[in-house]
């Protein structure tokens, strides 16, 4: 038994998750927030049979996509820092982060 962690963009979640459970795959959502960005995403818990890994990546990878984001980066404009100017600076998110573990005893009651 392995335990998949994917993190993805709340934008790809809804049909990630349809095509999950459309595979008759076990999935959890969690609401979840980027440290970087401090931009909400989505985490999901899949656990399944080591010889479902590819399938779960391969839909994965089809429905999560990358995207641009612009986060405000806060720079002092003046040799005395008084004063934030601020621009934005552009990130590249996702597809998705996808973390496979091993799952040491699986028990549901
Ligand atoms: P965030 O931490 O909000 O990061 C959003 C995006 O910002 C990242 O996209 C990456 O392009 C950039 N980024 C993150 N940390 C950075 C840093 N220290 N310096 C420069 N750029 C940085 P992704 O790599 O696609 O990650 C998307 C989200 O997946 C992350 O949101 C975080 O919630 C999670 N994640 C990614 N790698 C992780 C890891 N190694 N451990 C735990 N969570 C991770």
């Amino acid at each position: 038994m392995k335990l998949i962690i994917a993190i993805v963009q709340h934008e790809d979640s809804l049909v990630l998750i349809d095509a999950l459970m459309e595979a008759k795959l076990y999935v959890t959502k969690l609401s979840t927030t980027g440290g970087f960005l401090k931009m909400g995403n989505t985490t999901l818990l899949i656990g399944t049979d080591e010889a479902r890994i590819e399938q779960v990546l391969t839909i994965i990878r089809e429905t999560c996509h990358s995207r641009e984001q612009f986060m405000a980066t806060a720079l002092p404009f003046d040799s005395t820092g008084v004063g934030i100017n601020s621009f934005p600076v552009k990130v590249n998110v996702g597809g998705a982060t996808v973390f496979i573990m091993d799952v040491e005893r699986f028990e549901k009651f």
